[in-house]
């Protein structure tokens, strides 16, 4: 078997037609340079994949703490399939770091629960800026193109719900 440098190497033949999908990508403000590149990879990954423009719907919030609240209000509509959420948080002398990323992956693990459709973790948290560059379009693939794949197969998943 083929050996996986990262999880953007996607073999394209495995990922559901997402023409009839509606999606929401929640995107944090911090960090603009990271987040605009996620953004671009999950959007492009999507279009790709056969979801309509006018299926996206992107929603901006002011940091990652905020992902959750920001995807809360894109499932409150009902017809949206799945919510992608993507920020970056850069660790730095502050236990802010900790309190951001575990508030987070909990508060999006229990969204996708609440609203029984998926939520998509797409929140980089590196070391340095590098290692987040490294992730968002560089040597480690782009995390907002894992993020819509992701989401494409949930809600193909979902779907099949009884
Ligand atoms: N938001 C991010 O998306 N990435 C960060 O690296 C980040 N660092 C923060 C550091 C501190 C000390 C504080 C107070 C906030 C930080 N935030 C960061 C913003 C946070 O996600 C949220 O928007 C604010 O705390 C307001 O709820």
């Amino acid at each position: 078997m083929q050996k996986k440098v990262n999880l953007s190497d996607y073999n394209p033949a495995t990922v559901p037609d997402g023409s009839d999908y509606r999606i929401a990508i929640v995107v944090a403000e911090w960090n603009p340079e990271i987040t605009d590149a996620l953004l671009q990879g999950a959007y492009d990954t999507l279009l790709q994949h056969g979801v309509q423009e006018a299926n996206i719907k992107v929603l901006h919030v002011p940091g990652s703490y905020e992902l959750t609240t920001g995807a809360d209000i894109a499932l409150s509509d009902p017809r949206c399939d799945a919510a992608i959420c993507l920020g970056c948080v850069i660790q730095g002398e502050t236990r802010h770091f900790d309190f951001i990323c575990e508030a987070v992956s909990q508060g999006l693990t229990n969204l996708s629960l609440k609203r029984e459709r998926p939520v998509i973790f797409g929140l980089l948290t590196t070391n340095d800026m590098q290692q987040a560059r490294e992730r968002s379009g560089g040597k480690h693939g782009n995390k907002g193109t894992e993020g819509a794949v992701t989401a494409l197969k949930m809600i193909h998943l979902n779907r099949q719900r009884q």
